[in-house]
């Protein structure tokens, strides 16, 4: 079972930041920014490339509830950076679809 799965399951734990039915958000561990959360759906997903036109709402919640968490954190006016990695060049490392909601900081953009 990979990392996240773990994470819902409850087998480890997390700083949650959000829940429902099909998604949970919680801290990074490894913060890149003052805010730093991940947004995952339950059901495992290994790739955003795996996306498809059956489940592609998933991007659209997850990215609602990103905005959701950026207003509860208080980041919604000065401004946030969602992000998806997908794959070995993007240096995806955690093998469920997750998006990262970085804010808190003037971000520069860096490839
Ligand atoms: P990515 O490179 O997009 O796969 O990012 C994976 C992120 O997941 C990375 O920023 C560190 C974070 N991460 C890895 N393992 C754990 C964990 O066990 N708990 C939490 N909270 N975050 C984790």
């Amino acid at each position: 079972m990979c990392i996240f799965c773990k994470i819902v399951n409850g087998d480890l734990p997390c700083d949650k930041v959000y829940e429902d039915e099909k998604y949970l958000a919680f801290k990074d561990i490894n913060p890149k920014a003052p805010i730093h959360i991940l947004i995952i759906p339950k059901e495992h997903i290994s790739y955003l490339s795996d996306v498809d036109e059956e489940n592609k709402h998933i991007i659209g919640d997850m990215a609602l509830i990103a905005n959701k968490i950026a207003e509860d954190f208080g980041i919604h006016k000065t401004g946030y950076r969602i992000l998806i990695n997908n794959g070995p060049d993007s240096g995806q490392e955690v093998f469920h679809l997750h998006m990262h909601l970085l804010g808190g900081k003037k971000m520069v953009f860096t490839a």
